[in-house]
């Protein structure tokens, strides 16, 4: 008999029939109240779960007694309470590498438009407001050249770095659990402390993942080590950033400007004062956004949920501790 997959995250059609082929599908269109009651009505038969973007919390999973297979499409996993579902034996799988260069390009895209105000002038020209040739109360400031600081050297703050160093010419300074000499090797990059980091870097960009040990990780106190003229750059949770503290930041020019992609709560309340301020630029949580890398990813998934179900062990696998042989 086929085995049941919850989808919580829409397939293109192409996948939804290879998924089809192999188990009985369940699609929930929505994360609305009534797409999270048909999930909840859904749990009790499923064998697997497919989706992104929906904390599952083991309150929520207690209602799935056969749950197999949790396949994220996503890199980050901090949806899912890991020692729950490693206790359950529930294999967690996401989606590394495929979406690594695209959230880089997303990095870079925010560093550009915030040191070079692109959006601000763009919304300028847009409502009429280039009458003449513009003069230094428009003027951004520069990217080449300038120090990269990168917190958190993965897949993706490697990325950034090969982009910095070899795009744009810039020094990359680089903090992590700990240093990486072929990193350095690679984009002449150096290790830091935290600290040194954000003071001595002039765009400070977070990649790391969500943790236990990273949360509000960049607070008052980090910012107050930032320059004035220091820009900073957030791809990787909102939650690593106390966002009041960044705002104050902001609001007294302890930095720059922000280019944020992601946050505190999303989607970002419209009346969020980071939404009142010209010097940051916010996106919505578009790093792996595109059209090839979101399908690719979903593809990575659906392997990783096809290997889970067939009694293989999936090629990304977060919690191998789950794995039973
Ligand atoms: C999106 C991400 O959240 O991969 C991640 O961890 O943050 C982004 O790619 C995810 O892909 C939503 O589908």
């Amino acid at each position: 008999m086929k085995k049941h997959v919850v989808l919580y995250k829409k397939l293109s059609a192409q996948l939804m029939d290879r998924l089809q082929a192999q188990a009985k599908v369940t699609l929930i269109e929505n994360l609305d109240a009534q797409g999270l009651a048909q999930l909840r009505t859904a749990l009790p038969s499923a064998h697997a779960l497919l989706g992104a973007s929906l904390k599952l919390d083991p309150s929520l999973l207690d209602l799935a007694p056969h749950l197999e297979a949790i396949a994220s499409v996503s890199v980050g996993v901090d949806n899912y309470d890991i020692d729950y579902l490693t206790e359950r034996r529930i294999l967690l799988t996401n989606t590394p590498d495929v979406l690594t260069e695209t959230t880089a390009d997303t990095g870079f895209a925010l560093i550009l438009a915030t040191a070079r105000r692109v959006v601000e002038l763009a919304n300028l020209v847009r409502a009429g407001g280039w009458q003449q040739s513009i003069g230094p109360r428009h003027f951004g400031s520069d990217v080449h050249g300038k120090t990269l600081g990168i917190v958190g050297m993965g897949r993706i703050g490697e990325a950034l770095a090969q982009r910095g160093h070899f795009g744009f010419g810039m020094p990359v300074l680089y903090h992590s659990h700990s240093p990486k000499p072929a990193v350095e090797q690679r984009f002449n990059a150096r290790y830091c402390d935290l600290d040194t980091l954000l003071q001595q870097a002039d765009f400070i960009c977070l990649t790391l993942p969500l943790t236990a040990e990273t949360e509000d990780l960049i607070d008052a106190r980090a910012f107050a080590q930032m320059r004035p003229d220091s820009i900073f750059i957030n791809i990787s949770r909102g939650k690593v950033v106390d966002e009041a503290a960044m705002i104050d930041a902001l609001r007294n020019g302890q930095i720059r400007g922000a280019g944020l992609d992601v946050f505190e709560r999303e989607p970002l309340d419209p009346v969020s004062p980071l939404l009142q301020m010209d010097n940051v630029v916010a996106t919505p949580h578009m790093g792996s956004a595109t059209h090839e890398t979101r399908e690719a990813m979903a593809r990575c998934a659906v392997e990783n949920l096809l290997a889970a179900l067939a009694g293989e062990r999936p090629a990304n696998l977060v919690n191998p501790g789950a794995w039973k042989r």
